[in-house]
């Protein structure tokens, strides 16, 4: 009797203090995005995704190493400023994360990356998209969607060969993705033997464009590439109505967003907007996606702005490489979480590359129509 009062007594001294059980391992997953600042909305998606999966996985079960385990959300705000995003990383590290999802922007993506892997801690983007990340020759970055060189390059050859475009023109924020999917795009642009006619520069925390959008409409642009985030291509397209600019409007998974008919005001005609998720699902794998989209709404009230499933599939994946290497210890799963061949996730099947990037990723093209983004296509 004693002695059970005496467990009785040590596990809620050890729940009240955060410790784990012998027979529990405490895993936490650390999560950054941009929680304040003008793409919070965003960084508050991806951090929802992130925390359906570990309010999933706690109240499922999962064992580790003959251990349950209880996973914990460490969600840090890095306002997609790189000096935050590097000093995010580094309290996640001083926190002995096991692991981390994020960042949303590759700007904070990339310096964060060499701290993660100087501590040895895996780290998967559900989001970043420039190239750069996972090129660094680190062993610790891994990414659940399409790069800029697939996003950029298939949104520029099908400007030329769908939209049939002779007067392109760009725009970039200047940002690690703005400027980089940019260029991406032109080199698509030219590979279909295109030309981009002028290109012109703006930042991510812009709010006029009247005399960028001037000096472009002197080339009578019949498309508009934008490498940048919603943010600033809501007010954008509402700037380039009032100046009269007709032409098709372009852009990346930055502006891919449910929100950017708000965001522009009501600015977008049918069919004048085309932009690309890097990622996407076709045929039976609809159906979890779908599903997702419907769970998501409901237990947080909105809609899924782009990446909250790529999060809660970046979340499920690391889980799955600990639960497989029996350890949630970074150096042991790590290599474990490399080899990932075939995951069913609800944004579609993951195998990672020798350099962490997803095999085989996809691309889901979207317009907007009567204020809704609408699906085209999805590429590979
Ligand atoms: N991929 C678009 C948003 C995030 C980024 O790469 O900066």
């Amino acid at each position: 009797m004693h002695h059970k009062f005496n467990v009785v007594v040590g596990a809620i001294a050890l729940a009240a203090a955060g410790l784990a059980s012998a027979q529990e391992v405490v895993v936490k997953i650390g999560h950054v995005g941009p929680t304040s600042g003008s793409i919070a909305q965003l960084g508050k998606d991806n951090e929802n995704g992130a925390r359906m999966a570990i309010e999933e996985l706690n109240a499922k079960g999962v064992t580790i190493g003959g251990k349950k385990a209880k996973f914990e959300l460490l969600a840090e705000d890095d306002a997609a400023d790189p000096k935050q995003g590097t000093a995010a990383a580094q309290k996640l590290v001083d926190s002995k994360v096991n692991g981390v999802v994020g960042h949303l922007n590759s700007g904070t993506t990339i310096p964060a990356s060499k701290i993660y892997s100087d501590a040895g801690i895996p780290q998967i983007s559900p989001s970043a998209t420039n190239p750069k990340y996972t090129r660094q020759g680190y062993k610790t970055t891994f990414r659940v969607v399409a790069d800029d060189v697939h996003l950029g390059g298939t949104l520029g050859r099908y400007a030329v060969d769908s939209l049939k475009g002779k007067n392109i023109v760009l725009i970039d924020d200047r940002t690690a993705y703005g400027q980089g999917v940019a260029d991406e795009f032109e080199k698509g642009v030219k590979s279909k033997g295109g030309k981009v006619l002028g290109r012109e520069f703006t930042n991510d925390k812009a709010t006029d464009f009247t005399a960028i959008l001037t000096n472009l409409k002197a080339k009578k642009p019949d498309i508009i590439f934008f490498g940048g985030m919603n943010a600033v291509a809501g007010p954008m397209l509402r700037q380039m109505k009032q100046l009269g600019i007709n032409a098709k409007f372009m852009g990346g998974d930055g502006i891919c967003t449910a929100d950017l008919p708000d965001l522009s005001q009501g600015s977008i005609a049918d069919n004048q907007v085309y932009c690309a998720e890097a990622g996407g699902v076709e045929g039976a794998q609809k159906e979890g996606m779908t599903k997702f989209y419907a769970d998501y709404k409901k237990k947080f009230g909105v809609e899924v702005q782009i990446y909250a499933p790529y999060v809660y599939d970046a979340v499920n994946v690391m889980v799955a490489a600990m639960v497989k290497a029996n350890s949630a210890e970074p150096a042991k799963y790590l290599p474990v979480l490399a080899k990932t061949s075939g995951y069913k996730g609800v944004t579609g099947t993951i195998s990672f590359d020798e350099k962490g990037d997803i095999k085989n990723g996809a691309l889901t093209l979207y317009t907007y129509k009567g204020g809704k983004r609408e699906q085209v296509a999805v590429v590979r």
